[in-house]
């Protein structure tokens, strides 16, 4: 009987299975076999089957199109049952997480994973809808259901942008705990945000856009929040969305032909459009808009904290049109004649460049803080009021995926660094851990060959000699420090390393299809060439003290809350961008480790954002970086359960009479002696130092069922699995 409660004959069974391929991989005859795996995902994405797994991680294509498969019937058919004993489905891997925090009592986490576009948003969305809506209620869990449920399209308003790569692409790292009561309702959540891009808010690239909510306000906001703003209803008018302005590469010239040329800002004006993107197919800010005022409610903003948070927006936007002209002298004086006075008080004699810099820089610390600040006021409207008496969690992860543009900068290096911390995670829980205890457990094995990307990450992160130190010691180091003595330290320092290459060769001699003034890392899912250009003031982070004053004087209550007048008396300087990011990631990894994770692997089937478009090149590689094959390989030649020998027997002794009611002996000998009696063959299981190894699901679950037949009874709930191969 199938999984729908249909019954099929073994002929039929064989025929879906020729044409919709296998739902786990580990039932693929040809289970080493790249092309097998390429074949049967290919099968699957065809049928519209987009979710398959390697023993309990689900392996996910991105659809890029609406399949219907999200519906309250479907999260009903997933509730409650067991992971093999219904299709592949995200809500099978909410309901397996879910449902082993209730029994086990243990907190988990579900880690998505995937490149940008891959669909790792969407599924954490889908996640956490399956228990907005399958988990117990009362009144008050409505509310806390509601608000962790409106809290994604605000922060996706504020820290989602269109790119090249993904039309709602996420610009900031997001790890969000759901807190559950002892009935298993959900009762609260907390959201820890990382590193937002806030470089886009001054700058895009050409194709991609500013954060969503600038263009949501601008097309949505009526006419007279607008006026109070005052705001003009075309996204054309600000420097900061879509007009024509100068760009950073203007500033520090460019390469052509392997040679660098450096222009002064003063003697060269370069204009080139900035995003110029400002209306998006798949996009309606207008709508968007609405959903985002009633989210905003729903958190518990009133009408005042909107309003006074919609003027930083339109205050950001006013900030990007000052313009500035050169006096004799060389300063910059203002042209523009703007609503923002305050901006009058910056008085320190800069030039053009610092000036446009200066503002830039004060727009980019505005909107980063007021994101910070945003996140923390969800947390408080998340916050679990009571002190709780038990209470587990469930952790989602959901990052910004790995991503390769033509321009890399410092951006793209965090952003691809915490995906090989991610991976790392990956590989030290699945591959390493697994492979660890099997040895530990003295388990005959045939060890698996996989790429620990460990060195990639250690290259970045290692104590004096990883490149944040590197770019650290530049950025604290006075005088001449620059971003070209930077990449010459890389080089002196890093330069023969396996995964880094600059220009130079060793012999001395210069690789002329790389800039000069880059470096290129080889990453687990490939490689990237990064532009040093404005890595350390990126770094850096900093903001001209005056600046910070005019904020901490401001009358608007947010931005008093952002730009605390303790920073101003702190004479310490602030930690890098870069080396927070790093700090806070390892407190991420802590987090996560102290879990029972699952993994979800989300594949970008095209570049093109198309429905139907499978690119076996680009899925491939994919599959190759993921490690999806050496996960196969672990998990088909490994075992799918393991028990400790306690654990085992306390559960399972009623079923043999040796071992009901108690099992005096040695604890491996009663184990044996049960399962001996419930009839395993010896392939079926081994047994360790410590623990029981069962290889396949379907023992275990005939020793479930006949566990569930002697409590409730003869014939009170009999189920039978059909696994189609094995
Ligand atoms: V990024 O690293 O934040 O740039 P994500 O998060 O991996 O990226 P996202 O979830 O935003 O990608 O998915 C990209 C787009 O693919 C979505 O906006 C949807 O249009 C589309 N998508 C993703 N998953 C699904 C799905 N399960 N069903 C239908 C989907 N469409
Ligand atoms: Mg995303």
């Amino acid at each position: 009987v199938g999984s729908d409660g249909v019954r099929i004959t073994m002929e039929s069974a064989l025929t879906a299975r020729d044409r919709v391929g296998v739902q786990d991989f580990v039932l693929l005859e040809n289970h080493t076999s790249e092309a097998a795996f390429m074949e049967n995902l290919r099968k699957r994405f065809k049928e519209n089957l987009i979710y398959t797994y390697i023993g309990s991680v689900l392996v996910s294509v991105n659809p890029y199109k609406d399949l219907e498969i999200y519906t309250k019937n479907h999260m009903e058919r997933y509730r409650g049952v067991n992971f093999y004993e219904v299709s592949p489905h995200i809500y099978a891997v909410s309901d397996n997480s879910y449902r082993s925090m209730r029994t086990e009592r243990k907190d988990q986490c579900i880690l998505i994973s995937g490149e940008s576009g891959a669909g790792k948003t969407e599924a954490s969305k889908k996640i956490l809808q399956y228990y907005a809506v399958t988990c117990p209620a009362s009144d008050q869990v409505e509310t806390v259901k509601d608000r962790l449920l409106q809290s994604n399209p605000v922060l996706e308003a504020f820290g989602n942008a269109k790119t090249l790569r993904n039309d709602n692409s996420s610009r900031f790292g997001k790890y969000m705990d759901i807190q559950f009561d002892f009935k298993g309702a959900p009762v609260g959540g907390h959201i820890l945000n990382y590193l937002l891009e806030k470089s886009r808010v001054v700058h895009q690239n050409h194709g991609e856009r500013n954060f969503h909510i600038f263009y949501q306000l601008i097309e949505g906001g009526e006419e007279d929040l607008l006026r109070r703003l005052g705001l003009e209803r075309n996204p054309q008018q600000y420097q900061y969305l879509v007009k024509v302005g100068d760009t950073r590469a203007s500033l520090y010239g460019w390469v052509w032909n392997g040679t660098l040329f450096t222009f002064g800002p003063e003697s060269v004006q370069l204009f080139v459009a900035q995003g110029n993107c400002p209306k998006v197919s798949s996009i309606n800010d207008r709508s968007d808009w609405k959903v985002v005022r009633k989210a905003l409610s729903v958190i518990g903003f009133n009408e005042d904290e909107v309003e006074e948070l919609l003027n930083i927006i339109a205050s950001v936007l006013h900030l990007g049109n000052i313009q500035y002209g050169g006096e004799d002298s060389g300063n910059a004086y203002i042209t523009t004649d703007t609503q923002i006075k305050y901006l009058a008080r910056l008085k320190s004699p800069l030039n053009l460049e610092q000036a446009a810099s200066a503002r830039d820089a004060l727009s980019k610390a505005v909107y980063g803080r007021t994101f910070t600040w945003l996140v923390n006021k969800i947390n408080v409207s998340l916050a679990y009021k009571d002190s709780p008496l038990w209470m587990c969690v469930i952790g989602l992860l959901d990052i910004y995926g790995f991503e390769v543009f033509q321009h890399n900068s410092f951006e793209q290096f965090c952003i691809n660094y915490c995906n090989e911390k991610l991976q790392q995670l990956f590989i030290e829980l699945t591959l390493k851990s697994e492979q660890d205890e099997y040895e530990a457990e003295g388990i005959t094995w045939e060890p698996v060959q996989y790429f620990n990307n460990k060195i990639i990450c250690d290259l970045v992160e290692e104590k004096f000699k990883g490149i944040i130190s590197i770019l650290d010691e530049e950025c604290l180091r006075p005088g001449d420090a620059s971003d070209f003595t930077f990449l010459e330290k890389l080089e002196n320092t890093v330069g023969g390393h396996a995964h880094l290459t600059t220009h130079k060769l060793a012999d001395g001699k210069t690789r002329k299809v790389m800039g000069r003034e880059e470096f290129r890392l080889l990453h687990y899912a490939g490689e990237v060439n990064y532009n040093v250009n404005g890595f350390l003031d990126k770094n850096n982070d900093l903001l001209f003290r005056n600046l910070k004053e005019v904020m901490c004087m401001s009358n608007n209550k947010i931005l008093t809350q952002c730009f605390d007048r303790a920073e101003l008396k702190d004479s310490k300087r602030p930690e890098t961008a870069a080396t927070q990011f790093k700090t806070s990631l390892a407190k991420l990894m802590e987090i996560l480790m102290s879990k029972e994770p699952s993994y979800v692997r989300c594949i970008k089937p095209n570049d093109a954002k198309q429905a139907g478009r499978f690119d076996e090149v680009l899925i491939r590689h994919q599959v190759k970086y993921l490690g999806l094959m050496e996960n196969l390989r672990v998990r088909r030649a490994g075992f799918a359960y393991r028990r400790h020998y306690e654990t085992f027997l306390q559960r399972y002794k009623s079923l043999c009479p040796e071992t009901w009611p108690s099992w005096q002996g040695k604890l491996a000998d009663g184990v044996s002696t049960l399962v001996k009696h419930l009839g395993y063959k010896p392939e079926e299981y081994k047994l360790g130092r410590s623990k029981i190894f069962i290889r396949f699901p379907k023992t275990l679950f005939a020793t479930e069922d006949a566990l569930e037949t002697r409590k409730h009874s003869l014939g009170e709930r009999v189920t039978y699995h059909v696994v189609l191969v094995d």
